[in-house]
């Protein structure tokens, strides 16, 4: 009889935990607003980028070919609106994979780089008409 009363009340105590954690995400995980420098980033070359509310500042940024890259965007577009405060940058011909950042977050995230040199677009697919160009040298 003990042991099933502490069977129950473990699983209650776990299951008020999982709602606690989902309780301000879309339940795909933590948000974490200040992202720590992640593992690798060693030897590469930072670019800082802010998310405004229709701009990426600066717009147009240079990279060496094959040059692994930081990116740390921040998003400042926190007004409240009709339209969603939320931005992300995406490049597929570059294979910049979606980082989407949240109002007031500031991400940071390893991109392996390009090695093919040209001028590459980068834009938010939540705002198409935000957008930038990478250039690969
Ligand atoms: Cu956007």
């Amino acid at each position: 009889m003990k042991t099933k009363k502490y069977i129950f009340t473990t699983a209650l105590f776990l299951f008020a935990l999982i709602l606690s954690a989902c309780g301000n995400s879309d339940g795909g995980g933590d948000i974490v607003m200040d992202e720590p420098v992640p593992a690798g980033a060693e030897d590469a070359m930072v670019i800082e980028l802010e998310f405004t509310q229709d701009e990426i500042v600066p717009n147009r940024v240079a990279v060496p070919a094959g040059q692994k890259v930081l990116f740390v965007i921040y998003n400042s577009d926190t007004k409240t609106g009709d339209l969603n405060e939320d931005h992300n940058l995406v490049a597929p011909d570059i294979e910049l994979q979606e980082m989407l950042v949240i109002p007031g977050q500031t991400i940071r995230r390893l991109w392996d780089g390009y090695d093919v040199p040209g001028e590459y677009r980068a834009g938010c697919t939540i705002h198409s008409w935000i957008d930038m160009t990478i250039v690969i040298e």
